[in-house]
């Protein structure tokens, strides 16, 4: 038997709801109709639940299982090298639960035991070392709380409105609490020389997927991380060690990493030269774009999850980030960027982690042009879609981070449009 929600429950419960600071003048209706769900005995409350054995690592309940990953099949030729999306229209808060954290692989996601893990720094270094994944639990750790941003997310609107739904046009995006060591101390167990003013940081897949880091950001907040969110890092998030490389593109963040080199020079591999740089209008391509800019999206209501209950009191809620700072603020607009509310921030933001917004309203029931517009701590302002164009041109794909605008009709379906 399923259990259902009625639209008469769902109103009952927020006419004896206490809510402050806007009025139900949506809530009204039943209380005279007699509601089955709350007047007859149910059959979930006639019999015994699951014992406590029955589920020894729990998933979600079935009724939640449209909150998954999902990908494009038409982006990339097959899902070897290719990417999926974190469902974050159906989700709040602000930790990501690693089974619906969005994944990118270049050449899959690799099966790799701790006992067979081992970690090489070599390179310009007093003691050229290999940790197996024991000896890097004996260093002191830390926790810490960070987003991973694909530097492809939002790349496909670039020419224009495409994707419909805010998981394929924002979902690159995930946020956990990592535990690690800080890189710094074990280049400095290697004994990293002062000359050496890059790293260069590969995987054990196929891929390897090798980027090189400045050496002082290595040396600043870069961890090497091997729980998220308080539990194993799943294999497709780099199992058993990832690097964890703050506010700056995805691709850095290597999984499976096996060799950190140090040297006098960057690489310029693949990942750093034909790949996450930004071709300008004139031909030529930015390189080295390594930080996230503040951005912001509204998650719902939003083309996946529309307005059903009608005019009245609406939540309006989102995500804002930066690969700079902290949040400071967030405007909500709902005529398309022509005036500006300022969102309730649920906590204070945190440096470069999602920080979860609210704008709490009345809706009138007419159409609204939905935006978002993310604040950082460096006076940083989000752009819109134009004013990153004059700047970019239209041959960019990474490093998107405009405005992105839902357009919410009176029937409370939204659809993602361009307002530049
Ligand atoms: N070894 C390795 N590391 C990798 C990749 C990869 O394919 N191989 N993909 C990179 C890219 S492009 C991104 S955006 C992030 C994605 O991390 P996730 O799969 O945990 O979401 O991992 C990066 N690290
Ligand atoms: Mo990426």
């Amino acid at each position: 038997m399923t259990q259902k929600t009625t639209g008469n429950s769902r109103r009952a419960f927020l006419k004896g709801a206490a809510l402050t600071g806007v009025s139900l003048a949506a809530g009204k209706a039943s209380a005279a109709t007699p509601d089955p769900l709350i007047t007859e005995v149910q059959p979930w409350a006639s019999g015994l639940g699951d014992g406590v054995d029955e589920t020894p690592y729990g998933l979600p309940i079935q009724f939640e299982s449209d909150v998954v990953r999902r990908n494009v099949e038409w982006l990339t030729a097959d899902t070897i090298s290719s990417i999926n999306f974190t469902p974050i229209h159906a989700l709040d808060g602000t930790i990501t639960p690693q089974g619906c954290a969005f994944e990118r692989h270049h050449s899959g996601a690799i099966e790799l035991k701790k006992e067979d893990y081992r970690l090489m720094i070599n390179g310009m270094v007093d003691r050229p070392l290999i940790f197996t994944y024991a000896d890097l639990e004996r260093f002191p750790r830390e926790n810490h709380v960070y987003f991973c941003e694909c530097a492809a997310n939002t790349g496909m609107e670039w020419a224009g409105a495409q994707l419909n739904g805010a998981q394929f046009t924002h979902g690159m995006i995930h946020n956990m609490e990592y535990t690690g060591v800080p890189l710094r101390t074990l280049l400095e167990e290697a004994g990293y020389d002062t000359a050496g003013k890059w790293v260069y940081v590969e995987g054990a897949d196929a891929s390897s997927n090798g980027r090189s880091i400045p050496m002082e950001k290595a040396l600043d907040d870069v961890l090497v991380a091997f729980k998220a969110n308080g539990e194993a890092l799943r294999k497709e998030h780099g199992y058993p060690v990832r690097l964890v490389v703050p506010g700056w593109e995805g691709n850095m963040w290597v999984k499976w990493i096996r060799r950190i080199e140090v040297s006098d020079a960057p690489v310029e591999s693949r990942e750093e030269t034909s790949k996450y740089t930004d071709t300008l209008e004139d031909g030529t391509s930015r390189k080295w774009t390594w930080e996230m800019d503040a951005k912001s999206v509204v998650t719902s209501p939003s083309p996946q999850s529309p307005i059903m209950h009608g005019k009245g009191p609406l939540v309006i809620t989102g995500l804002a980030w930066s690969g700079r700072g902290a949040i400071t603020r967030v405007d909500v607009s709902k005529d398309g960027g022509k005036t500006w509310e300022t969102a309730r921030l649920a906590k204070p933001g945190e440096k470069m982690a999602l920080t979860r917004f609210y704008l709490d309203t009345d809706w009138d029931g007419e159409e609204m042009m939905l935006q978002s517009r993310a604040m950082d701590d460096t006076g940083y302002v989000q752009p819109t879609k134009s004013q990153l164009r004059e700047v970019r041109g239209l041959n960019s794909i990474y490093h998107n981070n405009c405005i992105q605008t839902w357009l919410v009709r009176s029937s409370g379906e939204a659809e993602n449009v361009e307002v530049s």
